[in-house]
C-alpha cells in the first residue's frame, strides 16, 4: 500500500472508530463519500488479490474477496487454480478460528458477483447465505449466462444487503478476456505485428516462386526470414503469448517464416496454435505439426482430429474471419494473439473484429522494398514503451469501453 493510500485509509478508520468522550462510536460520522473510498479500498484489495491467479484459472475468471469487520480485514481470498475453489470459499476458508464468531457481523467484498449455479464448484450465494454474512459489495455482474445477475437474486431473496458496482471498470477490465467471450460470443482480440521504420512488415516475396510445379503444396524449405524486432522485445512477445488462450497466423506466415509460436523465451504456458490454410497446402515438415503444442488448422477441406492436431473445416465462400469467431467461440477459446501476416491482419482490422493492437517499430531499421504493415483504422494509441530500437505502442479500437452485460 503506497503512504497516500495509507494515510487516507487511516483517515477513513479514523472516522469509523473514534470513541467520542462518552465512550460512544461515531459511526454515523461517515458520510456517502468516505463510505464511497471505505468500499474502494477494499475492493482495490480484491483486485489485487484477484490478480493472483494469473495465468492458472483460465478460461475462467480472475476473482479475489475479502471479509471486513468494522474496520478490520478478518479473511482474504481468490480463484487460485481453474476447477477449484472459488474466491469467496477461499476468503472465509482463511478467518482465523477466533475471528469465526465475526463471519455474521462481516461484510464480504467480491471483484465479481458470486456464482449461483452448480459448476466443478457450488454456488457462492449458496456459501455466503450459508454463514449468514450479511452484506456484499460486489464489483461487477458476472457475464456467465448461468450466473448474471442470479448470484445478485439469489442474495437478496435470502435478506442479505447487496452493492454493486464499485470499481466496475476496473473490475471488468481485469477480465476483459471473459467479459468478451460471454457478452459478445468471441474471443478477445489482440493484433499484434513487427514492423520496419518505413512501416515493412517482411522483405519481399515472390510466392509463385516458392510452389512445387503441379503437386500444389509448398516448398517445405524457407528463406532466411527478416528479424525485426530486438531480442527484448522478443521475449517480451513470448511474455504475451504466454497469457493467451490461442496464437493465430495465415498460410503464408506459416511457409515463410516456419514459426514454432510457442513461449521458449519465456516461462508460460504456451498458447494453441491457430493456422489458417484453407487449401491444406502448408507441408507437414514445417514446426506447427511438431506435435508439442495442440495446434488446430482451419481449412476448407476437412473435419478431422488426430493427436494434438484439429482439422478444423470452414467455409469456403464466407467471411473467414467471421466463421473463425464461431468457431472459436464454439471451441471455449476466450482470447487469440493474431500474429500475421499483412492479409490476416488486415481483416481483422477491417471486419473492426479486435480488441488492442499492438505494434513493434524497429526505428533504427530501414529496409525500402518489402511487404507493407497493416494499416490500422479507427484506433487510439493508449501506450507507448521504447526499448532499445523498438518502440512499442499499444491501440485500442477508438470509443471502445470495455465489454458489459448490461
Ligand atoms: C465466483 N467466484 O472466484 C469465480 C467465479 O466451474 P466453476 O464452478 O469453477 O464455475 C466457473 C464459473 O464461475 C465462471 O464461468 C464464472 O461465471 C464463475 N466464476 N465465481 O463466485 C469466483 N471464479
Ligand atoms: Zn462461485
Amino acid at each position: 500500500m503506497v503512504n497516500s493510500e495509507l494515510s487516507m485509509w487511516c483517515y477513513c478508520i479514523d472516522f469509523t472508530t473514534a470513541k467520542a468522550g462518552n465512550g460512544l462510536y461515531l459511526l454515523n460520522f461517515l458520510t456517502q463519500n468516505s463510505l464511497l473510498n471505505i468500499h474502494h479500498k477494499y475492493m482495490q484489495r480484491c483486485l489485487e488479490l484477484a490478480a493472483k491467479g494469473a495465468g492458472n484459472v483460465a478460461p475462467n475468471p480472475l476473482v479475489g474477496g475479502v471479509l471486513v469487520h468494522g474496520d478490520r480485514i478478518i479473511g482474504e481470498g481468490w480463484h487460485q487454480r481453474y476447477g477449484e475453489a472459488h474466491a469467496e470459499v477461499n476468503c472465509i476458508n482463511s478467518v482465523s478460528e477466533e475471528n469465526k464468531k465475526l463471519i455474521t457481523s462481516s461484510t464480504l467484498y467480491v471483484s465479481l458477483e458470486p456464482c449461483a449455479h452448480f459448476g466443478k464448484t457450488p454456488p457462492c450465494a449458496d456459501l455466503i447465505i450459508k454463514h449468514k454474512i450479511p452484506r456484499v459489495v460486489i464489483g461487477c455482474r458476472d457475464p456467465f449466462i448461468e450466473v448474471n445477475g442470479k448470484g445478485i437474486e439469489k442474495l437478496q431473496a435470502a435478506g442479505v444487503e447487496v452493492e454493486n458496482g464499485i470499481l466496475e471498470e476496473e473490475c471488468k477490465v481485469l477480465n476483459k478476456r471473459f467479459f468478451t467471450f460471454h457478452t459478445k460470443q468471441r474471443p478477445y482480440i489482440i493484433l499484434k505485428w513487427a514492423e520496419t521504420a518505413d512501416g515493412k512488415i517482411a522483405a519481399s516475396q515472390n510466392s509463385s516462386a516458392r510452389e512445387t510445379l503441379g503437386s500444389g503444396h509448398f516448398k517445405p524449405e524457407v528463406e532466411q526470414r527478416l528479424f525485426i524486432s530486438n531480442e527484448y522485445s522478443n521475449r517480451l512477445v513470448h511474455q504475451w503469448r504466454s497469457e493467451e488462450a490461442a496464437i493465430l497466423i495465415g498460410t503464408n506466415t506459416a511457409r515463410l517464416d516456419n514459426p514454432e509460436l510457442t513461449t521458449r523465451l519465456w516461462p508460460g504456458k504456451s498458447p494453441v496454435r491457430l493456422v489458417l490454410d484453407m487449401n491444406l497446402r502448408l507441408p507437414n515438415s514445417l514446426k506447427i505439426f511438431n506435435g508439442e503444442v495442440s495446434t488446430i488448422i482451419f481449412n476448407s477441406v476437412k473435419q478431422e482430429e488426430k493427436e494434438n492436431l484439429l482439422y478444423y473445416k470452414l467455409q469456403k465462400d464466407n467471411s473467414v474471419v467471421s466463421q473463425l469467431m464461431n468457431a472459436l467461440y464454439q471451441l471455449k477459446i476466450q482470447s487469440v494473439l493474431v500474429e500475421g501476416g499483412t492479409k490476416v491482419l488486415q481483416s481483422f482490422i477491417d471486419e473492426g473484429l479486435w480488441d488492442e493492437a499492438r505494434l513493434i517499430k524497429n526505428e533504427d531499421l530501414i529496409i525500402n522494398s518489402g511487404l507493407a504493415a497493416p494499416t490500422l483504422s479507427k484506433a487510439e494509441k493508449v501506450s507507448e514503451q521504447k526499448i532499445h530500437s523498438d518502440k512499442i505502442e499499444v491501440y485500442n479500437p477508438k470509443n471502445s469501453r470495455p465489454a458489459t452485460n448490461e
